[in-house]
């Protein structure tokens, strides 16, 4: 299976080791997968054959010998279909898997962004101070949910898993927040889930392609 995804080039080096091409990775390389990595430039996402692949100009994207999709949530249902290590085992399994793949990304993902890129975006902005609570507030009432299912739970499902992936990247853009040394139970899954040797191969190999192509003006 010749498998490919698509990947920024180079991004500002605030972003770089947050691109969602990590999902992509961390999944292929829990699986064993060998993949090819297709970087591209700002450029390269507008053209019309990239377009055709991913319709928003975004990253990641992916395809192999049989389909090709976008979005990294079904790219990591793909992947886990394909893994002999993520792949679901039972009904029930998938349906757990699906539900909180989603749940990362539609019900807990959107309050995260709140709270985070109002500050990385619109910084000094008279908005931002007074946004703040609001969003902090609702990532809280996820976090306590979150707490209360991870309480008795090594992983989201009975096993790691894709789930885990998409929660853990979705997790992590909040370890600078003060909201979850508040939740040391999330605080903890989320460590448990970045300490595995492949989140860790797929972070570092994003770094070192952005790295390898930052422009020279970036470059001390
Ligand atoms: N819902 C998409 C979001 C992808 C996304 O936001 N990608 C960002 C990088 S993290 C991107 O490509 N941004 C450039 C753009 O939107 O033009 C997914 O999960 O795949």
């Amino acid at each position: 299976m010749a498998i490919e995804i698509s990947a920024f080039a180079w991004v500002p080096p605030f972003a770089s080791g947050h691109v969602r091409d990590l999902r992509p990775r961390w999944a292929l390389e829990e699986a064993g997968l060998v993949y090819k990595v297709r970087l591209l430039t700002f450029e390269e996402k507008e053209t019309r054959e990239y377009r055709a692949w991913q319709p928003f100009g975004q990253v990641p994207a992916y395809r192999d010998d049989e389909v090709r999709l976008f979005e990294s949530g079904a790219i990591l249902l793909r992947i886990a279909s394909l893994s002999d290590t993520l792949r679901p085992r039972t009904a029930q399994e998938q349906a757990d898997i699906s539900a909180w793949l989603f749940a990362a990304l539609n019900s807990i993902e959107p309050m995260t962004m709140n709270l985070t890129l109002p500050a990385l975006f619109h910084a000094g902005e008279p908005w931002v101070e007074g946004f703040r609570p609001h969003a902090e507030k609702l990532v809280d009432l996820r976090l306590k949910s979150l707490s209360a299912w991870l309480k008795d739970r090594e992983w989201l499902t009975g096993r790691f898993g894709v789930a885990d992936i998409m929660m853990a990247t979705v997790l992590r853009d909040l370890r600078e927040e003060a909201v979850l040394t508040r939740y040391p139970v999330a605080a903890a899954y989320l460590e448990r889930c970045l300490a595995r040797p492949a989140f860790r191969k797929a972070l570092d190999d994003q770094i070192a392609d952005h790295a390898a192509h930052a422009p020279a003006e970036t470059v001390n």
